[in-house]
């Protein structure tokens, strides 16, 4: 790792008082739920692992319609006690703890950064704790559809429709509010890119726009991506070896 660096990130990170942070699959992969894209990705994985005509239709609509039970057994994976939030989930807890956070848009439905502590955290690709019938939309909360999607089993609504939980599919539009957010950013000293290969919009466009102003911004990402130039700091590390770094530098600061 690059130090000298890591120590110039560290000092940002003791100024900033606004941190509005964007995190994607890649904080959540050393909790042992891969990514999408990254070299043991989830499209290598389900494509191994799961009856699918190509990897992307596990988050397809008109798939789920026809075969739900691929996605509750992959949320079944997901959703076990042995997955646990990352020393990066950790650490951005603590540093809301501090005082330092403004915002943690996150593109994860694994829930890890509330698991953590987080609670400034928008879920911009929707989130678990509802869902809804397919064929007559009677809502359905998290705990009423907890023990199908921990054990894999499709949830029946009593229609006998398909319970989908709210997360946003191929094709679908994002919540209101995460448009409510891109037109009206919260106020930011620092921008903290960690663990996305930003290719999924209009989610990255939300971080991208807060670049190239300025307000500093850091890219950590194990992988290149195809936007490592719209920030002032990359670094292709481990983010749990970057965050563990950090944290212990600023431990003793604040
Ligand atoms: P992605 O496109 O799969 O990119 C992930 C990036 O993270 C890759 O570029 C990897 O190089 C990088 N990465 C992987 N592990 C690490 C690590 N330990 N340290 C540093 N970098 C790492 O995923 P994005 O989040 O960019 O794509 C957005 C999709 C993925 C969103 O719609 C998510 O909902 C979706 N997704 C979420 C989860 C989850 O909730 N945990 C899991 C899989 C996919």
């Amino acid at each position: 790792m690059n130090t000298n660096q890591l120590d110039t990130i560290a000092e940002l990170l003791e100024k900033a008082r606004k941190i509005t942070v964007f995190t994607g699959a890649g904080v959540s992969t050393n909790s042992g739920i891969p990514d999408f894209r990254g070299e043991n990705g989830l499209y290598s994985y389900v494509q191994k692992h799961y009856n699918l005509p190509y990897p992307e239709a596990i988050f397809e609509l008109d798939f789920f319609r026809e075969d739900p039970r691929v996605f509750y057994s992959f949320t079944g994976e997901m959703m076990t006690d042995e997955v646990q939030p990352t020393t990066t989930h950790h650490f951005l807890a603590w540093l809301e703890k501090h005082e330092k956070i403004s915002l943690i848009m996150t593109q994860n439905i694994d829930m890890l950064h509330q698991k953590a502590g987080s609670s400034r955290v928008f879920e911009c690709h929707g989130t678990f704790q509802t869902g809804h019938c397919l064929s007559c939309n009677k809502e359905y909360s998290f705990e009423e559809f907890e023990t199908n999607l921990k054990s894999g089993t499709v949830k029946q609504c009593s229609c006998s429709g398909i319970v989908k939980p709210d997360i946003v599919f191929f094709g679908e539009t994002l919540p209101a509010a995460f448009f409510d957010l891109l037109e009206n950013p919260p106020a930011t000293d620092l921008v903290l890119t960690l663990g996305s290969s930003l290719q999924v919009q209009p989610a990255a466009g939300f971080i991208l726009q807060l670049t190239g102003s300025s307000t500093p911004s850091i890219l950590i990402n194990l992988q290149k991506t195809a936007y490592d130039s719209y920030f002032n700091h990359v670094i292709h590390e481990d983010v749990d070896a970057v965050s563990d770094y950090l944290w212990e530098i600023l431990a003793g600061k604040l």
